[in-house]
């Protein structure tokens, strides 16, 4: 075990409760007397960022002096939750955090639940850039993360009579205390207008975009702690604005209120997050959204640049790493080519030299309808200069890389093509990304060979060191250390204190996973954990759970390939067995969901519906004597998933195999001791190779199966017609059992099934799913084999820590070197 370093504030409770009484009378004008918890909270982070601000300006100070080579991560979502705990534990300060406040009365826990989740993401692309800010600072590196400051984050669900509601999420609406405006880096953002080619004297000729419309960008600075604080970065996040020039005019003419509508219309920018988790396809607000964010962060990173190296182009992407999370910061590219070809005077070629020595770009998804396509007609109208660019970049990759790869080839130039011509003239945002990029990563093993084999195999051939993996990790700070303190205390007494950054000493608990004393100790930790979860359960939802049931949870974004409805379908067998045998053998089941649906996903939010509807059945059934549970969490975030993830004995990880990219719910949930039953997809396939196959409950067709039964010609009607229980419990949705009086309200889940083609061979799956649910029912039972289960999965989650990420995209991408400060 490593011995504990010595803490990076050495603060005292007592001086930590000054702080905070100080704040809360000074900064916050109120009294311990009358203070609510909310102003707690606000005086409790006050308190802390005196020490977190400083170290930012240190930070600052010292990376801008040794002005090594720093990684620009530009992200559309940034899904960070709530900060004051994760900070205090990066700290190191928690415990005298947690006294201060006992001293003043105040329990900790309660004041954290004050704050408002940051849900500025959707789901695992932007809880990825998340942990991947932390993993940065916590290595030391010089790292700046880019995005939009979203006035509505993910919007807040609720659930009238079982359907989803979706209300506005104003999560900053009385303030922030963990942002600071900087209105000395505000950036301008042309758009719309057209391009003038002039011909200077010497006969040259340069072009200039005379834009329609200009907005402001005004940024917000979060800081981000590294765990133990050797140093603090930055997030960045852009409010829209309107530009300076334009609204005075209308304004002084007397057209008051024209003018506050061209406010109001610069302000939709950075308005709403898009809540769908794959694209948003031709909408024009997002294809300014995205511009908006690259060109106020290129001309951020530009204006650093130029302050320590002038106009030294040469060693640009020696300083300069940007790395685009999925293809929506791509437009960054043209961006930069235009700011340094048309304001800098560069050469084409040594502009592109640059961009394709800088930017890096990583994919997330393999799902046809995620990859981003703009209609030239709507960038030309949008943005006539970057189109042009783009043209360019294409005729040039054209006929000069593919034709000496494939001469002659006219097929392959248009399957290459960065402009699609067939059915409507298109930008394919993802070959742009690939073109432009000296790297390109996939996100788990299996989804770098898909990327390579079926998504990009030509641009593969082309260029043959440029597809690399990097797996996904999560930050083992927030998700065990700060998540589940019971688990975190037995570690530390079990491994030492050094986990939280080496995670692989986890290991060193492996020779007790079959020891009586520890597997009882781990045990109990997780029925505590249970525990809190039956009262949350219970204030959220109304249902009384047993926490001597069993956990099984699916925690994820709801979509038909994530396959929620596969589990409904052997709830809904679990169910029958129970109706027709009211005293079969079986361990109790919590089914807990938690789960958003994109508002305009009519199926995603059928399945929200019915798997309500059945839960209202079952949970009210006598008969089955609580052996069935089915609960939907509402309102499934950050927050909320720190509280489930500790409780959980089963990890639902059943999407088609060759369709979840990664997974990082899998790695969090393993990590805290449950069990996946899962497909051999995503990061499930190396979590089973970390944990051991016997440790896991691998189930239903491989990436290869999958290939071959779609090859052959999938019949979902082959598995209905074969399988009795499957028959039955398709029949029943089509019945008034769950929703009496309206019989048919859930027969949209059935056709989909079954007349529409069952797109993601669920009942091909259903089999083999139901199957390794029973054998879980017999390893349960056995509860010093489960616990040495379940002691085995965290354990062997070293691999999954989002510093091991991190590193590899050092490694192999970004090459940075740690600057931690003094
Ligand atoms: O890489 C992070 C995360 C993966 O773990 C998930 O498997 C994948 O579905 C998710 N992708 C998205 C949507 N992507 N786009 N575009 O969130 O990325």
């Amino acid at each position: 075990a490593t011995k504990k370093q010595t803490k990076p504030f050495d603060l005292s409770a007592d001086n930590l409760q000054q702080r905070i009484v100080h704040h809360l009378r000074s900064t916050l004008g109120t009294h311990e007397n009358k203070a609510n918890d909310k102003a707690w909270w606000n005086a409790t982070c006050s308190a802390i960022n005196e020490l977190v601000f400083e170290k930012l300006t240190d930070t600052q100070a010292s990376h801008s002096k040794q002005d090594t080579r720093a990684v620009n991560y530009l992200s559309l979502e940034f899904l960070m939750g709530r900060l004051l705990s994760n900070n205090l534990h990066n700290l190191e300060l928690f415990g005298e955090a947690e006294q201060a406040l006992k001293a003043l009365g105040k329990d900790i826990y309660q004041v954290c639940e004050e704050e408002p989740d940051m849900a500025l993401g959707n789901g695992g692309l932007g809880r990825l850039a998340a942990c991947y800010i932390d993993s940065l600072a916590t290595l030391g590196y010089p790292a700046i993360g880019y995005g939009i400051h979203y006035e509505h984050g993910l919007f807040r669900q609720e659930f009238k009579d079982g359907h989803q509601i979706e209300r506005p999420d104003s999560w900053r609406e009385y303030g922030n205390p963990w942002e600071i405006c900087r209105p000395e880096s505000v950036q301008e953002v042309p758009l719309y207008g057209y391009v003038e080619s002039v011909f200077e004297d010497d006969g040259s000729m340069r072009k200039v975009w005379h834009a329609g419309r200009k907005l402001k960008g005004v940024p917000w600075d979060i800081p981000i702690v590294g765990y133990g604080a050797k140093l603090v970065n930055v997030l960045r996040l852009w409010e829209s604005k309107p530009g300076e020039a334009f609204d005075w005019d209308v304004f002084n003419a007397g057209g008051y209120v024209d003018a506050q509508s061209e406010k109001a219309q610069a302000e939709t920018v950075s308005k709403v997050l898009y809540p769908n988790d794959s694209t948003e396809q031709g909408k024009e607000l997002r294809l300014i959204q995205q511009y908006f964010f690259c060109a106020c962060s290129v001309k951020d990173i530009l204006r650093r640049f130029k302050r320590a190296n002038g106009n030294n182009w040469d060693v640009f992407a020696d300083k300069v790493a940007i790395q685009l999370n999925d293809t929506h910061p791509a437009i960054s590219v043209p961006e930069l080519m235009r700011i340094l070809i048309d304001e800098e005077g560069l050469t084409w070629a040594k502009a592109w030299d640059v961009c394709r020595h800088t930017f890096a770009y990583t994919n997330h998804t393999l799902l046809p309808e995620a990859l981003e396509n703009w209609s030239v007609s709507l960038f030309e109208r949008v943005l006539p200069r970057h189109l042009e660019i783009i043209y360019e970049i294409n005729r040039r990759f054209l006929e000069t890389e593919v034709e000496a790869k494939w001469p002659g080839d006219d097929e392959m130039k248009r399957k290459l093509s960065i402009i699609k011509e067939d059915g409507g003239r298109m930008v394919r945002m993802a070959y742009l990304s690939v073109v432009s990029s000296y790297k390109v990563n996939g996100v788990a093993a299996i989804h770098t060979r898909l990327v390579k084999k079926d998504l990009f195999p030509e641009f593969n051939e082309l260029y043959l060191e440029k597809i690399v993996n990097v797996t996904n990790g999560v930050t083992p700070r927030r998700w065990l250390k700060a998540a589940n303190p019971e688990l975190s205390a037995l570690y530390d007494k079990t491994v030492g204190t050094g986990w939280p950054t080496q995670l692989n000493l986890l290991k060193d608990a492996l020779p007790k996973a079959k020891d009586k004393k520890f597997q009882k100790e781990f045990m109990a930790i997780k029925h505590d954990n249970k525990l809190r979860l039956v009262k949350e359960i219970k204030a959220l939802t109304g249902v009384d759970v047993s926490a001597d049931a069993i956990f099984d949870i699916q925690i994820k974004r709801l979509h038909e390939y994530k396959r929620q409805q596969l589990n409904l379908l052997h709830i809904l067998t679990l169910y029958r067995r129970l109706l027709a045998n009211p005293e079969l053998d079986m361990v109790p089941r919590v089914f807990i969901f938690g789960a958003k649906a994109a508002p305009g996903y009519h199926m995603a939010k059928q399945i929200i519906y019915a798997i309500n509807k059945v839960a209202d059945k079952v949970n009210n059934d006598p008969r089955i004597q609580d052996k069935l549970k089915v609960v939907f969490m509402p309102n499934y975030r950050v927050s909320l998933a720190e509280k489930l993830i500790p409780a959980a004995d089963v990890s639902e990880q059943i999407s088609t195999a060759g369709l979840e990219a990664s997974g990082t719910g899998n790695m969090k949930l393993a990590l805290n001791g449950a069990l996946t039953i899962g497909t051999l997809d995503g990061a499930n396939i190396e979590i089973a190779e970390e944990v051991g196959d016997d440790n896991i409950f691998i189930f239903g067709l491989n990436v290869d199966q999958v290939e071959s039964i779609k090859r052959q010609g999938y019949n979902p009607y082959d598995y209905y017609y074969g399988n009795a229980e499957l028959k039955a419990v398709l029949d029943w949705l089509d019945s008034d059992f769950f929703t009496p009086g309206h019989p048919g309200e859930l027969s949209d889940i059935k056709r989909s099934l079954l007349e529409w083609g069952d797109q993601y061979l669920c009942l091909a799956d259903y089999q083999g799913y139901c199957d390794a649910h029973a054998r879980i029912d017999v390893a349960y039972r056995d509860t010093a084999k489960w616990a040495e289960m379940a002691i085995i999965n965290s354990a062997c989650m070293g691999k999954f820590n989002s510093d091991r990420s991190i590193q590899d995209y050092v490694d192999t991408i970004w090459h940075l070197k740690a600057c931690p400060l003094g």
